[in-house]
């Protein structure tokens, strides 16, 4: 298990490099050029100045999250082959910098989506939450309404640009079902994974967050059937998955383990964070503690462990702790804490063995 930590870049994150550099065992950092819209290309000058950055301080840069996909590749327009060219050349730009593994979504119009940013916990600390009588029932052309008066209805993916185009982009998705989009998918999957493989380049996609159609608009990427459609849209090792057990979390059915055993080989990248679900379908992300939350973190770590994990791993999201001021989810305090409760359950599993034997041992995997 390799640990990762994601960073939003320069002057865009709370959190500093040095700062990552201390935690236990962090080896790298998650990042992408955030400034850029989907479906550009990213240039290599800005490529190879993060490489330098991260460099400098002794971390690599070898998981990007994400290379977004263009709305008109999910939609199928006849322009979405100009986008996925664009794709195209910069996985292979990314390839020639080091870059191992590229993680994205195939979800429409929005990225995870929660209710509340802050939701004060009983311990003082505030987490994200998602209240579903907000979400569910809710039309898309109603959502633009409450959006429009509610200000603090915003969210990753929820960029001012994209909101004034909210509108259109709905009328675009009125008639898409979640077929469409699986063709659609198929389509971008049959144009870059070939380029990924010669490259060298594993692509991981995330799952939807949270797992199940949201405004209207259709989600396929949510469960474990869903995921076994997924590798055998395009059956290349260069074709993975990015498995969130956050996301995945948020529908109790989802056997994560299962998933981890059955997907075992085909998980370059692993999201690893709790949350607890409610009876009313209601969740809130906890710390990665097993028995703060719904999601068996140590069965989990447990699963990676007995199948020999040798991909990438990070903390995804935490709470906000101890008045941390930061970005929703992305704070320094509690990503660390999970990092060591990570790595704690992964070398009791790993069981005693010798100091020089664990530091040969770069992905700290031993067969006991
Ligand atoms: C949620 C996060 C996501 C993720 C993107 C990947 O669990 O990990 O925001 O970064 O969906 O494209
Ligand atoms: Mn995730």
């Amino acid at each position: 298990m390799r640990m990762v930590f994601r960073w939003f870049g320069e002057g865009n994150d709370t959190v500093s490099l040095e700062q990552i550099k201390q935690i236990p065992g962090v080896e790298g950092i998650v990042w992408a050029l955030h400034d850029l819209p989907a479906g550009e290309e990213w240039p290599m000058e800005r490529i190879e100045e993060m490489r330098r950055l991260a460099d400098r301080h002794g971390l690599h840069i070898e998981v990007v999250e994400s290379v977004n996909v263009h709305e008109d590749i999910k939609l199928g327009l006849p322009t979405r082959d100009r986008y996925i060219g664009n794709y195209i050349r910069t996985v292979e730009k990314l390839a020639k910098a080091g870059v191992k593994v590229i993680c994205y979504n195939f979800m429409p119009v929005f990225d995870w989506v929660r209710t509340e940013l802050h939701k004060p916990m009983e311990d003082g600390s505030t987490a994200l939450f998602f209240e579903q009588s907000k979400i569910r029932g809710v039309d898309p052309f109603e959502l633009v309404r409450l959006i429009n008066e509610n200000s603090t209805l915003t969210m990753p993916g929820w960029e001012p640009e994209r909101l004034e185009h909210l509108t259109a982009l709905f009328e675009a998705y009125r008639n898409v079902t979640a077929e469409d989009l699986w063709a659609n998918l198929k389509y971008f999957l049959d144009a870059v994974i070939p380029v990924a493989e010669e490259h060298g380049v594993l692509m991981a996609v995330h799952p939807d967050d949270p797992p199940w159609p949201i405004f209207g608009l259709p989600r396929i990427l949510t469960d474990q059937e869903n995921f076994r459609r997924f590798l055998a849209l395009h059956d290349s090792p260069s074709n993975g998955i990015t498995l969130c057990s956050g996301s995945l979390g948020a529908n109790p059915d989802n056997d994560i383990i299962g998933m981890i055993h059955e997907f075992s080989g085909r998980i370059p990248f692993a999201h690893i964070r709790n949350v607890k679900v409610y009876e009313n379908g209601d969740f809130i992300e906890t710390s990665h503690r097993t028995s703060d939350g719904s999601v068996d973190i140590r069965g989990i770590v447990k699963a990676y462990y007995d199948t020999g994990f040798k991909g990438y791993c990070r903390p995804d999201h935490g709470r906000h702790l101890w008045g941390e001021i930061c970005r929703p989810g992305y704070g320094l305090y509690d990503r660390a804490l999970g990092i060591m409760y990570l790595w704690g359950l992964w070398d009791a599993f790993a069981g005693r063995r010798p100091a020089e034997q664990a530091r040969k041992e770069a992905d700290g995997h031993v067969t006991t």
